[in-house]
C-alpha cells in the first residue's frame, strides 16, 4: 500500500512498567519491546493515512498531563493504562475531559488473571477494548479505530 498524507492524529499512551516489555514477565507479555509496538504502529498508521504520537510513563500525573494535551490535537487515543487501569479515576477523568474516542488495549487477557485485574476504570468509556491478543492488539486497535474515524467522516 502506498503512503497517504496523514488525515488522522492518533495518540498511543502506555502506562507503568510497559517500558520493560520484552524483559518483563515474558510468559505473559511476550518478547517484543515497546519500541516494536511504537515503530509498528507508526508504520501501519502511515499506510492508513494517520500519524502517531507515542507516550509512555510510569507516573500517573504525567499520563494525565499527556492525555490533557491531546484536547483538540488528537482524533483517537489508544491507551494501555497498565496497572492504572484498575486504580485510576484520574486517568478516566482525563480521558473524559478531552472528549476524544478511546480504545483500551491490554496485552494480556485481564479477565483470565487475578480478580483485581478484571475491573477497568476505562472500559465503560472506551469505544472498544482489546485484551489478550498480545502486542498485536495495538495494531488491531489502530486499524479498527481508523476504520471508525473514516466511517464517521463519510456519514
Ligand atoms: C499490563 C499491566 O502492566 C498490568 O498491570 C495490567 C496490562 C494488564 C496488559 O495486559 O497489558 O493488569
Amino acid at each position: 500500500m502506498t503512503e497517504q498524507a496523514a488525515r488522522w492524529r492518533v495518540l498511543i499512551v502506555n502506562g507503568p512498567n510497559l517500558n520493560l516489555l520484552g524483559r518483563r514477565e515474558t510468559g505473559i507479555y511476550g518478547q517484543r519491546g515497546l519500541e516494536w509496538i511504537e515503530s509498528s504502529c507508526r508504520e501501519r498508521a502511515a499506510m492508513l493515512g494517520a500519524e502517531v504520537a507515542c507516550f509512555q510513563s510510569n507516573h500517573e500525573g504525567e499520563l494525565v498531563e499527556r492525555i490533557q494535551q491531546a484536547m483538540g490535537q488528537t482524533d483517537l487515543i489508544i491507551i494501555n493504562p497498565a496497572a492504572y487501569t484498575h486504580t485510576s479515576v484520574a486517568i478516566r477523568d482525563a480521558l473524559l475531559a478531552v472528549g476524544v474516542p478511546v480504545i483500551e488495549v491490554h496485552i494480556s487477557n485481564i479477565h483470565k488473571r487475578e480478580p483485581f485485574r478484571r475491573h477497568s476504570y476505562v472500559s465503560d468509556i472506551a469505544e472498544g477494548v482489546i485484551a489478550g491478543l498480545g502486542v498485536e492488539g495495538y495494531l488491531l486497535a489502530l486499524e479498527g479505530g481508523i476504520r471508525r474515524l473514516d466511517a464517521a467522516e463519510r456519514q
